[in-house]
């Protein structure tokens, strides 16, 4: 017998773990798939297995599945697997959770101390034909590409230092290599940050190491054909407040945000730091080198997003405050100082994409995901509670911006794009819209250039899908 969930937000809704793994063959499709479409698309979702062993925790525990929609000649084949790290296999073993806080081993039971607790749920992506689960906390797990079956924890043959590997990678279309980094890379609550890079035939071939101004739950970074970029906002750790059970992470608005940037063929001790006051970037839309400056373009908030953080620093949570904004950051690097521009670009919201060709490159298109408040309360959908109700492509160069949305009962998930092989396409976006009327989850697939026509295909799934955190997709050659 399973004890029960607690009616938290974390567990309740669409958030209610599903725990079921699935084979669906051949969706039902909606309109037509362009057949040019052929391809997978992977895609992390957190569903815990037991219930929580303190009785609370957040959505972001959760133990990660990675899900694969097959298209191929105008069909789509689902699957959906746990991916069987060695914290579910120990939790399985003792028929419930042993593990206890977000990232808190000393809350966990005596049994496990010692025992990896990487849960593999926020990022699915392949690099030299490997898939990889991430967890931003752990190392990566690796999975059959096509059956999903579990491989094993991946430390690039022995040979990686970092204890951890963050969640977003960035990936270079043109060289295949994969840039990334790890922070709390020495240990728990540690300020070292590894840097490293894999060549194009998965070999990590660079790793060094650096210490950070605090740790900070460093989310994504990015890397341009010429810098990489390494910010930290004060969601800071301590080791004493972790040994006492305490959380791992707390919201400290008066201390600065540090950006650090190196050329990206350099070293670490090349690194140079910009200043600003506390804000909060979890994800990046894209960057690029313009002669002596960086643009970076992030999903910025001006206070930490995640109302569990917030409750746990002694702090309200506040929605009201966060102030989101598209912003685009430029870095001269011609000028003395720490101080940077910045300028509001579009609508503050997250889960941005471009086209992987443009990565990493100056750029035209970005597609990402917001709430507009117009529509109504936002439905509960996820860690931070609130899920995105409308879909934005934005042209940087004209500032030209669409929207499209299907009303306050239809939440929508990270875009993926989809490269066209037609000259001159935009491609597609595939998107996971819940619908909170009938409680299930369909795939609208739209063409990049207008999103505002809606769907021109909907792929049905009969059952409601967890909140999604990442996806990627991957072409078939
Ligand atoms: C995030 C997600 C995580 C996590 C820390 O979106 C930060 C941000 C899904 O797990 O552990
Ligand atoms: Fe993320």
């Amino acid at each position: 017998m399973t004890a029960p969930f607690p009616g938290s937000p974390d567990f309740a809704g669409f958030n209610e773990p599903m725990r079921m793994e699935c084979d669906i063959y051949d969706l039902v499709v909606e309109g037509e798939i362009p057949k040019e479409i052929s391809g997978t698309w992977y895609r992390s979702v957190p569903d815990p297995q037991f219930a929580p062993r303190l009785g609370y925790d957040t959505y972001l525990s959760g133990d990660g599945m990675v899900g694969a929609f097959y298209f191929e000649g105008g069909h789509v084949d689902y699957r959906l697997r746990y991916v069987m790290t060695e914290r579910l296999r120990d939790d399985r073993a003792a028929r419930r959770s042993l593990h206890g806080r977000y990232r808190n081993p000393y809350t966990d039971d005596p049994s496990v101390q010692g025992r990896g607790r990487g849960v593999a749920n926020t990022t699915p992506i392949v690099h030299a034909g490997r898939l990889l689960a991430l967890k931003e906390d752990s190392r990566a797990w690796e999975l059959d590409p096509v059956t999903l079956e579990t491989r094993g924890e991946w430390d690039y043959q022995g040979k990686l230092r970092s204890q951890t590997m963050t969640a977003h990678t960035r990936w270079d279309p043109q060289t295949n290599e994969l840039y990334f980094f790890g922070y709390e890379a020495g240990g728990l609550a540690t300020r070292d940050v590894s840097y490293c890079v894999a060549d194009k035939q998965g070999d990590l071939v660079h790793e060094e190491w650096f210490e950070g101004p605090y740790c900070a739950l460093m989310h994504d970074f990015v890397v341009t054909k010429e810098h990489v970029v390494f910010p930290f906002f004060p969601i800071t750790a301590d080791l004493d407040r972790i040994k006492s059970g305490g959380p791992h992470w707390v919201w400290e608005p008066t201390r600065d945000s540090y950006i650090g940037i190196m050329p990206r063929d350099g070293s670490v001790k090349d690194l140079r730091w910009f200043k600003r006051p506390a804000c909060s970037v979890f994800h990046f839309m894209n960057s690029y080198t313009d002669g002596s400056k960086v643009i970076v373009d992030a999903c910025y908030a001006s206070v930490n997003p995640f109302p569990f953080i917030t409750i746990e620093s002694g702090m309200e949570y506040d929605p009201m405050q966060l102030h989101g904004s598209l912003k685009r950051w430029t870095f001269d690097l011609s000028r003395p100082g720490d101080s940077f521009s910045e300028d509001d670009i579009g609508p503050g919201g997250d889960m941005p994409r471009v086209a992987d060709k443009d990565l990493m490159k100056d750029y035209d298109i970005g597609y990402y995901a917001i709430i507009n408040p117009e529509l109504g309360p936002p439905q509960l959908s996820g860690p931070v509670y609130v899920g995105f109700n409308a879909l934005v492509r934005i042209e940087m160069k004209s500032g030209r911006q669409t929207q499209f949305n299907m009303g306050n009962m239809y939440v929508f998930n990270e875009p993926v794009h989809i490269a066209s092989k037609q000259p001159g396409h935009e491609g597609y976006l595939a998107v996971v819209i819940d619908d909170f009327n009938t409680f299930r989850s369909e795939i609208g697939l739209f063409e990049a250039a207008d999103i505002t026509k809606g769907p021109i295909a909907r792929i049905k799934l009969p059952v409601r899908l967890r909140p999604q955190v990442h996806g990627n997709w991957v072409a078939t050659p």
